[in-house]
Protein backbone atom coordinates (compact mmCIF):
# COMPACT_ATOMS: atom_id res chain seq x y z
CA UNK A 1 0.00 0.00 0.00
CA UNK A 2 1.11 3.46 -1.01
CA UNK A 3 2.46 6.17 1.75
CA UNK A 4 0.87 9.44 2.86
CA UNK A 5 3.68 11.99 2.58
CA UNK A 6 3.35 15.52 4.85
CA UNK A 7 5.39 18.87 4.12
CA UNK A 8 6.28 21.07 7.27
CA UNK A 9 5.31 18.43 9.61
CA UNK A 10 7.09 20.20 12.29
CA UNK A 11 4.94 23.15 12.56
CA UNK A 12 1.51 23.76 14.19
CA UNK A 13 -0.75 21.71 12.13
CA UNK A 14 1.46 18.81 10.98
CA UNK A 15 2.69 17.92 14.92
CA UNK A 16 -0.98 16.97 15.23
CA UNK A 17 -2.00 15.97 11.59
CA UNK A 18 1.01 13.23 11.50
CA UNK A 19 0.06 11.36 14.67
CA UNK A 20 -3.66 11.72 13.86
CA UNK A 21 -2.85 9.88 10.00
CA UNK A 22 -0.33 7.74 12.13
CA UNK A 23 -3.26 6.76 14.19
CA UNK A 24 -5.67 5.55 11.15
CA UNK A 25 -3.05 4.43 8.63
CA UNK A 26 0.11 3.07 10.77
CA UNK A 27 3.13 4.88 11.69
CA UNK A 28 5.05 3.20 8.46
CA UNK A 29 3.04 4.59 6.02
CA UNK A 30 3.02 8.40 7.48
CA UNK A 31 6.58 10.33 6.16
CA UNK A 32 6.60 13.39 8.24
CA UNK A 33 9.39 15.89 6.55
CA UNK A 34 10.03 19.55 7.46
CA UNK A 35 12.80 22.16 6.30
CA UNK A 36 13.71 21.71 10.07
CA UNK A 37 16.01 19.38 11.76
CA UNK A 38 13.83 17.18 14.15
CA UNK A 39 14.14 17.99 17.49
CA UNK A 40 14.63 15.04 19.91
CA UNK A 41 12.16 16.03 22.21
CA UNK A 42 9.33 15.55 19.11
CA UNK A 43 8.33 11.88 19.66
CA UNK A 44 4.73 12.54 17.96
CA UNK A 45 6.89 13.14 14.65
CA UNK A 46 9.48 10.15 15.23
CA UNK A 47 10.20 8.09 12.63
CA UNK A 48 9.57 8.07 9.59
CA UNK A 49 11.09 11.67 9.51
CA UNK A 50 13.29 13.28 6.42
CA UNK A 51 14.68 16.54 5.97
CA UNK A 52 12.64 18.02 2.98
CA UNK A 53 12.87 21.32 1.01
CA UNK A 54 9.71 21.59 -1.19
CA UNK A 55 11.18 24.53 -3.13
CA UNK A 56 13.54 21.91 -4.22
CA UNK A 57 11.75 19.49 -6.39
CA UNK A 58 14.15 16.67 -6.45
CA UNK A 59 14.24 16.40 -3.17
CA UNK A 60 10.31 15.94 -3.61
CA UNK A 61 10.82 13.08 -6.40
CA UNK A 62 13.28 11.54 -4.68
CA UNK A 63 10.91 11.38 -1.93
CA UNK A 64 8.12 10.27 -3.41
CA UNK A 65 10.20 7.84 -5.16
CA UNK A 66 11.47 6.53 -2.21
CA UNK A 67 8.63 5.89 0.37
CA UNK A 68 5.96 4.88 -2.92
CA UNK A 69 4.29 7.45 -2.18
CA UNK A 70 0.39 7.94 -2.95
CA UNK A 71 -0.53 10.72 -1.02
CA UNK A 72 0.92 14.70 -0.21
CA UNK A 73 -0.62 17.08 3.15
CA UNK A 74 1.17 19.89 1.60
CA UNK A 75 1.11 22.19 5.09
CA UNK A 76 5.03 23.67 4.02
CA UNK A 77 4.44 27.57 3.95
CA UNK A 78 4.78 31.05 5.58
CA UNK A 79 1.79 32.03 7.20
CA UNK A 80 0.23 36.07 7.04
CA UNK A 81 2.30 37.93 9.41
CA UNK A 82 5.84 35.99 8.89
CA UNK A 83 4.89 36.64 5.17
CA UNK A 84 4.13 40.08 5.18
CA UNK A 85 7.91 40.09 7.01
CA UNK A 86 9.65 38.52 3.94
CA UNK A 87 7.21 38.83 1.12
CA UNK A 88 10.03 37.05 -1.63
CA UNK A 89 10.40 34.77 0.25
CA UNK A 90 6.95 34.04 0.64
CA UNK A 91 6.76 33.78 -2.39
CA UNK A 92 9.27 31.58 -3.37
CA UNK A 93 8.36 28.75 -0.88
CA UNK A 94 4.69 29.09 -0.89
CA UNK A 95 4.33 29.46 -4.73
CA UNK A 96 7.40 27.22 -5.48
CA UNK A 97 6.25 24.50 -3.11
CA UNK A 98 2.74 24.08 -4.36
CA UNK A 99 3.99 23.88 -8.07
CA UNK A 100 6.25 21.06 -7.16
CA UNK A 101 4.10 19.37 -5.44
CA UNK A 102 1.64 19.50 -7.73
CA UNK A 103 4.64 18.47 -10.79
CA UNK A 104 5.63 15.34 -8.64
CA UNK A 105 1.72 14.67 -8.31
CA UNK A 106 1.12 14.76 -12.04
CA UNK A 107 4.27 12.68 -12.21
CA UNK A 108 3.49 10.02 -9.69
CA UNK A 109 -0.67 9.87 -9.85
CA UNK A 110 -0.47 11.15 -6.17
CA UNK A 111 -3.65 12.70 -4.66
CA UNK A 112 -2.80 16.21 -2.86
CA UNK A 113 -4.06 18.13 0.18
CA UNK A 114 -3.87 21.74 -0.22
CA UNK A 115 -4.68 24.32 2.88
CA UNK A 116 -5.91 27.43 1.66
CA UNK A 117 -7.17 30.20 4.32
CA UNK A 118 -9.63 32.73 5.36
CA UNK A 119 -6.56 34.66 4.19
CA UNK A 120 -7.49 33.82 0.71
CA UNK A 121 -10.03 36.67 0.92
CA UNK A 122 -9.15 40.67 0.54
CA UNK A 123 -11.12 43.71 2.38
CA UNK A 124 -13.50 43.74 -1.03
CA UNK A 125 -14.85 40.31 -0.37
CA UNK A 126 -18.45 40.02 1.65
CA UNK A 127 -17.25 39.91 5.65
CA UNK A 128 -20.21 38.30 6.93
CA UNK A 129 -21.58 35.28 5.28
CA UNK A 130 -18.90 34.90 3.07
CA UNK A 131 -19.71 33.00 0.39
CA UNK A 132 -18.14 29.55 -1.37
CA UNK A 133 -18.01 31.87 -4.46
CA UNK A 134 -17.12 35.59 -4.09
CA UNK A 135 -14.59 37.71 -4.67
CA UNK A 136 -11.13 37.10 -4.06
CA UNK A 137 -8.78 40.15 -3.89
CA UNK A 138 -6.29 39.81 -1.21
CA UNK A 139 -4.08 42.81 -0.27
CA UNK A 140 -1.34 40.26 1.48
CA UNK A 141 1.17 38.01 0.06
CA UNK A 142 -0.14 35.25 1.85
CA UNK A 143 -3.36 35.95 0.22
CA UNK A 144 -2.20 36.11 -3.14
CA UNK A 145 -0.27 32.85 -3.03
CA UNK A 146 -3.17 31.00 -0.89
CA UNK A 147 -5.48 32.17 -4.21
CA UNK A 148 -2.99 31.84 -6.33
CA UNK A 149 -2.49 27.81 -5.05
CA UNK A 150 -6.26 27.19 -4.71
CA UNK A 151 -6.35 28.28 -9.00
CA UNK A 152 -3.19 26.02 -9.73
CA UNK A 153 -4.47 23.25 -8.03
CA UNK A 154 -7.94 23.17 -10.26
CA UNK A 155 -6.04 23.68 -13.34
CA UNK A 156 -4.04 20.81 -11.87
CA UNK A 157 -7.03 19.20 -11.61
CA UNK A 158 -9.25 19.89 -14.28
CA UNK A 159 -5.65 19.51 -16.84
CA UNK A 160 -4.35 16.56 -15.60
CA UNK A 161 -6.46 14.86 -13.77
CA UNK A 162 -4.26 15.37 -10.63
CA UNK A 163 -6.65 14.75 -7.50
CA UNK A 164 -6.68 17.75 -5.42
CA UNK A 165 -8.47 18.85 -2.78
CA UNK A 166 -8.58 22.01 -0.42
CA UNK A 167 -10.13 23.81 2.74
CA UNK A 168 -10.03 27.80 3.48
CA UNK A 169 -8.96 27.40 6.69
CA UNK A 170 -9.91 29.50 9.40
CA UNK A 171 -7.29 30.06 12.64
CA UNK A 172 -6.98 26.95 14.23
CA UNK A 173 -6.51 26.75 18.02
CA UNK A 174 -3.87 24.06 19.80
CA UNK A 175 -1.40 23.41 22.67
CA UNK A 176 0.47 21.34 21.33
CA UNK A 177 2.66 22.94 18.81
CA UNK A 178 2.54 26.77 18.90
CA UNK A 179 1.23 28.82 16.28
CA UNK A 180 4.45 29.46 13.52
CA UNK A 181 3.78 33.65 12.61
CA UNK A 182 0.28 33.87 11.61
CA UNK A 183 -2.48 36.65 12.58
CA UNK A 184 -4.60 34.21 14.18
CA UNK A 185 -1.86 33.12 16.59
CA UNK A 186 -3.14 35.14 19.66
CA UNK A 187 -5.69 32.56 20.49
CA UNK A 188 -3.43 29.81 20.92
CA UNK A 189 -1.53 32.22 23.18
CA UNK A 190 -4.02 33.30 25.26
CA UNK A 191 -4.81 30.09 26.35
CA UNK A 192 -1.30 28.87 27.46
CA UNK A 193 -0.73 32.92 29.02
CA UNK A 194 -3.89 32.26 30.74
CA UNK A 195 -2.91 28.96 32.34
CA UNK A 196 1.25 29.88 32.97
CA UNK A 197 1.13 33.86 33.55
CA UNK A 198 -2.82 34.51 34.23
CA UNK A 199 -2.52 37.25 32.41
CA UNK A 200 -1.79 38.40 28.27
CA UNK A 201 -1.45 40.81 25.84
CA UNK A 202 -2.97 40.69 23.17
CA UNK A 203 -1.89 42.17 19.41
CA UNK A 204 -5.11 42.28 18.04
CA UNK A 205 -8.20 44.68 19.46
CA UNK A 206 -10.41 43.48 21.55
CA UNK A 207 -13.61 43.37 18.92
CA UNK A 208 -11.78 41.80 15.98
CA UNK A 209 -13.84 39.12 14.71
CA UNK A 210 -12.87 35.95 12.46
CA UNK A 211 -13.05 32.67 12.36
CA UNK A 212 -11.50 30.28 14.39
CA UNK A 213 -11.74 25.95 14.57
CA UNK A 214 -10.28 23.85 17.16
CA UNK A 215 -7.38 21.54 16.05
CA UNK A 216 -9.19 18.45 16.51
CA UNK A 217 -11.86 19.51 13.94
CA UNK A 218 -9.27 21.07 11.68
CA UNK A 219 -7.80 17.56 11.07
CA UNK A 220 -11.19 15.64 11.09
CA UNK A 221 -12.09 18.02 7.94
CA UNK A 222 -8.66 17.31 6.32
CA UNK A 223 -9.08 13.53 6.42
CA UNK A 224 -12.74 13.74 5.71
CA UNK A 225 -12.14 16.11 2.57
CA UNK A 226 -9.53 13.66 1.40
CA UNK A 227 -11.64 10.43 1.80
CA UNK A 228 -14.86 11.90 0.17
CA UNK A 229 -16.04 10.61 -2.75
CA UNK A 230 -14.74 12.69 -5.89
CA UNK A 231 -18.27 12.92 -7.37
CA UNK A 232 -19.31 14.77 -3.94
CA UNK A 233 -16.85 17.53 -4.47
CA UNK A 234 -18.21 20.20 -6.27
CA UNK A 235 -15.56 22.63 -5.11
CA UNK A 236 -12.50 21.01 -5.11
CA UNK A 237 -9.99 24.11 -3.89
CA UNK A 238 -11.03 25.36 -1.79
CA UNK A 239 -14.06 24.60 0.70
CA UNK A 240 -15.16 27.65 3.67
CA UNK A 241 -15.13 25.32 6.52
CA UNK A 242 -15.48 27.30 10.18
CA UNK A 243 -16.57 26.34 13.83
CA UNK A 244 -16.81 29.48 15.28
CA UNK A 245 -16.71 33.41 14.55
CA UNK A 246 -15.10 35.16 17.54
CA UNK A 247 -13.41 38.32 19.29
CA UNK A 248 -10.66 38.72 21.43
CA UNK A 249 -12.45 39.44 24.21
CA UNK A 250 -15.15 36.81 23.88
CA UNK A 251 -12.15 34.16 24.26
CA UNK A 252 -10.59 35.80 26.92
CA UNK A 253 -14.71 35.79 28.95
CA UNK A 254 -14.89 31.77 27.99
CA UNK A 255 -11.16 31.54 29.47
CA UNK A 256 -12.81 33.55 32.45
CA UNK A 257 -15.64 30.92 33.07
CA UNK A 258 -12.57 28.70 34.39
CA UNK A 259 -9.59 31.05 35.12
CA UNK A 260 -11.59 34.38 37.06
CA UNK A 261 -8.87 36.15 36.97
CA UNK A 262 -7.69 36.09 33.92
CA UNK A 263 -6.61 39.90 32.86
CA UNK A 264 -5.72 41.10 29.10
CA UNK A 265 -4.11 44.14 27.96
CA UNK A 266 -4.87 44.91 23.85
CA UNK A 267 -1.78 46.31 22.51
CA UNK A 268 -2.64 45.99 18.47
CA UNK A 269 0.26 45.37 16.13
CA UNK A 270 -0.40 47.48 12.74
CA UNK A 271 0.58 45.29 10.94
CA UNK A 272 -1.15 42.25 12.13
CA UNK A 273 -4.23 44.35 12.95
CA UNK A 274 -4.23 45.43 9.35
CA UNK A 275 -4.40 41.79 8.31
CA UNK A 276 -6.88 40.90 10.35
CA UNK A 277 -8.85 43.69 9.44
CA UNK A 278 -9.07 42.90 5.55
CA UNK A 279 -10.05 39.10 6.16
CA UNK A 280 -13.72 38.29 6.99
CA UNK A 281 -15.89 38.12 9.65
CA UNK A 282 -17.94 34.76 9.09
CA UNK A 283 -17.37 32.35 6.58
CA UNK A 284 -20.33 30.48 5.17
CA UNK A 285 -19.52 27.02 5.37
CA UNK A 286 -22.99 25.36 3.95
CA UNK A 287 -21.77 23.74 0.88
CA UNK A 288 -18.61 21.76 2.45
CA UNK A 289 -21.80 20.62 4.81
CA UNK A 290 -24.29 19.46 1.93
CA UNK A 291 -21.55 18.04 -0.17
CA UNK A 292 -19.13 16.25 2.14
CA UNK A 293 -21.07 16.28 5.90
CA UNK A 294 -19.01 18.66 7.53
CA UNK A 295 -19.56 19.59 10.92
CA UNK A 296 -17.36 20.67 13.68
CA UNK A 297 -17.74 19.62 17.08
CA UNK A 298 -16.33 22.32 19.70
CA UNK A 299 -18.03 25.57 19.68
CA UNK A 300 -16.36 28.12 21.82
CA UNK A 301 -17.27 27.21 24.93
CA UNK A 302 -16.23 23.42 24.25
CA UNK A 303 -13.01 23.86 22.99
CA UNK A 304 -11.91 26.20 25.84
CA UNK A 305 -12.63 23.72 28.38
CA UNK A 306 -11.43 20.97 26.40
CA UNK A 307 -8.13 23.13 26.26
CA UNK A 308 -7.82 24.11 29.90
CA UNK A 309 -8.06 20.45 31.05
CA UNK A 310 -5.41 19.29 29.05
CA UNK A 311 -3.38 22.03 29.55
CA UNK A 312 -3.75 21.64 33.34
CA UNK A 313 -2.99 17.16 33.17
CA UNK A 314 0.42 18.33 31.27
CA UNK A 315 1.02 20.84 33.98
CA UNK A 316 0.19 18.54 36.57
CA UNK A 317 2.13 15.53 34.65
CA UNK A 318 5.43 17.75 34.26
CA UNK A 319 5.86 18.83 38.31
CA UNK A 320 5.04 14.97 39.22
P1 LIG B 1 3.63 26.45 10.65
O1 LIG B 1 4.30 27.73 10.32
O2 LIG B 1 3.37 26.10 12.07
O3 LIG B 1 4.45 25.25 9.98
C1 LIG B 1 4.97 25.32 8.67
C2 LIG B 1 6.15 24.38 8.58
O4 LIG B 1 6.68 24.49 7.27
C3 LIG B 1 7.28 24.71 9.57
O5 LIG B 1 7.57 23.59 10.39
C4 LIG B 1 8.45 25.08 8.67
O6 LIG B 1 9.70 24.64 9.17
C5 LIG B 1 8.09 24.36 7.38
N1 LIG B 1 8.73 24.93 6.20
C6 LIG B 1 8.98 26.24 5.92
N2 LIG B 1 9.62 26.34 4.74
C7 LIG B 1 9.75 25.10 4.26
C8 LIG B 1 10.33 24.54 3.08
N3 LIG B 1 10.93 25.33 2.16
N4 LIG B 1 10.29 23.22 2.91
C9 LIG B 1 9.71 22.41 3.83
N5 LIG B 1 9.18 22.86 4.98
C10 LIG B 1 9.20 24.19 5.18
O7 LIG B 1 2.28 26.39 9.80
P2 LIG B 1 0.93 25.60 10.15
O8 LIG B 1 0.13 26.46 11.05
O9 LIG B 1 1.23 24.22 10.52
O10 LIG B 1 0.21 25.68 8.71
C11 LIG B 1 0.37 24.66 7.75
C12 LIG B 1 -0.38 25.09 6.49
O11 LIG B 1 -1.76 25.35 6.80
C13 LIG B 1 0.15 26.37 5.84
O12 LIG B 1 0.04 26.25 4.44
C14 LIG B 1 -0.81 27.44 6.33
O13 LIG B 1 -0.89 28.52 5.41
C15 LIG B 1 -2.10 26.67 6.37
N6 LIG B 1 -3.06 27.27 7.30
C16 LIG B 1 -2.79 27.31 8.64
C17 LIG B 1 -3.69 27.89 9.51
C18 LIG B 1 -3.42 27.97 10.99
O14 LIG B 1 -4.17 28.66 11.72
N7 LIG B 1 -2.41 27.27 11.52
C19 LIG B 1 -4.88 28.44 9.01
C20 LIG B 1 -5.11 28.41 7.64
C21 LIG B 1 -4.20 27.79 6.78
C1 LIG C 1 -2.61 33.08 9.78
O1 LIG C 1 -3.08 33.83 10.67
O2 LIG C 1 -1.77 33.45 8.95
C2 LIG C 1 -3.17 31.68 9.67
C3 LIG C 1 -4.32 31.67 8.73
C4 LIG C 1 -5.66 32.01 9.20
O3 LIG C 1 -4.14 31.38 7.58
N1 LIG C 1 -3.51 31.24 10.98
Amino acid sequence: MSSILVTGALGQIGSELVPALRARFGTDRVIATDLRVLPSRAAAVEAPYDHLDCTEPQQLHEAVRRYDVGTIYHLAALLSASAEAAPQLAWSVNMAGIYNVLEVARAYYCQVFFPSSIGAFGPSTPKDATPQVTIQRPTTIYGVTKVAGELLCDYYASRFEVDTRGLRLPGLVSYVAAPGGGTTDYAAEMFLHAMRYGRYTCFLQAGTRLDMMYMPDALAAMIQVMDAKAGLLHHRNAYNVTAMSVTPAEIAEAIRQHIPGFAVDYEADPVRQAIADSWPRALDDSEARQDWSWAPRYDLEAMTKDILTRLQESLVAARS
